[in-house]
């Protein structure tokens, strides 16, 4: 028996962070993605498809996607697909699952306990769904698999020791623990919702097969090979769109040619999307302008600039010699009673808006 496995594809994802046309692509190659989850499952002779939740987003789903998914499904025929919808998917009255008319090969899991379909003879999957956006309930507690067949679940859940090493801020849905799997007479569970892929003798985790932003962790869809009541995992990626996370210190650069020198190099090899972080001793006759690093992205799809521990490089004791306007701006701050750190942010913004720019927060 084989199985492809993925899950947290979250289609649809509104990319807040990116913009309407960037998030547009991302949304797009969010389907690249599951076309090449398709195709790994028809190229490996799979016996089935299967997706362990938030494979899109309930909130945020167009007419567009559900047809998108209906066809895609439909084409992988006689491949079986499985689906054990999850808190962001969740199966409610207005679940594009029940919207859909699926092709004989799909099944959406569509209660709230786990329930059973023989596959082989041998090997019988148990489902289930979230039917909440929250609140749902372990799916192991007080459930146990009986009968000759080996018994392996699909369902989105949190298992409780593998929750600290989330993204800060995880909800523990549908928590269990890894020990409970064996105990309700699983051989194993596959299992969606948290991001970062994780391989136990108990269950695996596929993890989400395309990262949704940067610096957030990411899997792979997964190949099973279920034999003799052993099991194979191959992990394969198939992401269709790299995220690079670019530091760029602007320390020591005379003029804003030089930084965007700096930036051209460095996101030059890059494909996919890039975020260029600026960060260093920024020398106080530069006029930094993100939107000037912005307007160079090479080959990239998409490029997000921001900074990060930027410090304005101004020597605030000569500023305080002169008899300017300035010169008494620095004066007056450093004998308030601010705290150093709010001092140094003052200044800085200060002398900033005194030479009229506006385009830097500096830290
Ligand atoms: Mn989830």
């Amino acid at each position: 028996m084989k199985f492809v496995l993925f899950s947290d594809l979250h289609l649809d994802s509104p990319f807040q962070w990116a913009g309407p046309s960037l998030g547009r692509k991302l949304r797009l190659a969010l389907r690249e993605t599951l076309d090449r989850v398709c195709r790994l499952a028809v190229d490996e002779g799979a016996d089935a498809l299967l997706c362990a939740g938030d494979l899109y987003e309930q909130e945020n789903f167009t007419p567009d996607t559900a047809e998108y998914l209906r066809s895609s499904f439909e084409k992988l025929t006689p491949l079986r697909v499985f689906i054990a919808p999850g808190n962001h998917d969740w199966y409610g009255p207005t679940s594009l699952y029940r919207e859909v008319p699926w092709s004989p090969n799909v099944r959406v899991f569509d209660e709230a306990r786990l329930s059973a379909v023989p596959l082989d003879g041998q090997v019988t999957l148990w489902g289930a769904a979230h039917r909440a956006p929250a609140n749902t309930d372990g799916f192991l507690r007080g459930f146990h698999a009986d009968g000759p067949a080996l018994n392996v679940a699909l369902f989105h859940g949190s298992e409780r020791g593998f929750l600290t090493e989330q993204d800060e801020g995880k909800v523990p849905h549908a928590a269990f623990r890894e020990d409970e799997i064996s105990a309700a007479g699983l051989r194993h569970a596959f299992v969606g919702h948290y991001h970062q892929p994780r391989d136990s003798q108990w269950l695996t985790y596929a993890g989400s097969p395309q990262p949704l932003a940067f610096g957030k962790s990411s899997g792979n869809a997964v190949i099973v090979e279920l034999t003799d009541g052993e099991i194979h995992r191959t992990r394969v990626d198939v992401s269709s769109v790299a995220f690079h996370s670019v530091p760029l210190d602007v320390s020591g650069a005379g003029s804003m040619s030089e930084i965007l020198a700096r930036a051209r190099d460095a996101v030059a090899q890059l494909r996919g999307v890039a975020r260029v972080t600026v960060s260093g001793r920024l020398a106080a006759a530069v006029d930094l302008k993100l939107d000037d690093i912005r307007a160079n992205p090479a080959e990239l799809d998409g490029l997000v600039v921001r900074t990060k521990d930027l410090i304005a490089d101004y020597d605030f004791d000569a500023l305080a010699e002169e008899q300017t306007v300035r010169g008494q701006f620095v004066r007056d701050v450093r004998n308030g009673d601010l705290a150093d750190d709010e001092t140094q942010r003052v200044l800085v913004l200060g002398l900033r808006a005194l030479d009229g720019r506006t385009d830097l927060e500096p830290v």
